[in-house]
């Protein structure tokens, strides 16, 4: 069985850029029911001994089994958001990641506008993704629980942009939440620890 993965920091250690309110609905309900449909969806068949990854790319290759890529996929895509955040986050990057965000993307002040435009116009529900694609830095928006790790691509970074992400605390201002995101919230940390591991 699947278990809801902990969260990196507690509840409150984003605020005031993300509530506690917040992460406890988008944590506590919305990313603990996929864990739990997961579960159910799984339960007394042979897909119960696949680790979460394998899980996902079988569901995702099966298009009858739609309802488990959403909840599988969102599993991983969520503990992959908190772990994108950091309380006191922003800054810079450094070393590798930084070349090669210059190199890529013409400097970080370029990577934050793609990330912004690309967030904000995702239509619905989603997420925007720094991935490494073939080498090349890209920024991506995906739909709904659609996620990299079923493509070529390799994720370095993402934000939900899901309402239910930024509406207690922006109501409808995604890109507000957005600027917040990249400004005052990103771990770059985890972002160079997943461009070192490619
Ligand atoms: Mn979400």
């Amino acid at each position: 069985m699947h278990e809801l993965p902990a969260l990196p920091y507690a509840e409150d250690a984003l605020a005031p850029n993300i509530s506690a309110e917040t992460i406890s609905f988008h944590y506590g309900k919305h990313h603990k029911a996929y864990v739990d449909n997961t579960n159910k969806l799984i339960a007394g068949t042979e897909l119960e001994k696949l680790p979460l990854v394998e899980l996902i790319k079988v569901a995702a290759a099966d298009p009858s089994k739609k309802g488990l890529f959403n909840n599988s996929a969102q599993i991983w895509n969520h503990d992959f958001y908190w772990h994108s955040m950091k309380p006191k986050g922003g800054g810079k990057p450094t070393g590798k990641l930084a070349e090669a965000i210059d190199r890529d993307f013409g400097g970080l002040d370029k990577f934050y506008e793609e990330f912004k435009t690309k967030g904000a116009g995702q239509f619905g529900s989603g997420y925007v993704w720094l991935v490494s694609s073939g080498g090349v830095l890209k920024v991506i928006g995906t739909a709904n629980a659609e996620t990299p790790i079923t493509t070529a691509d390799v994720p370095i970074l993402t934000s939900d942009v899901w309402e239910h992400t930024y509406y207690i605390d922006y109501r409808n201002r995604r890109p507000d939440y957005l600027t917040t995101f990249v400004n005052e919230l990103i771990n770059w940390d985890f972002a160079e620890e997943n461009f070192a591991k490619l």
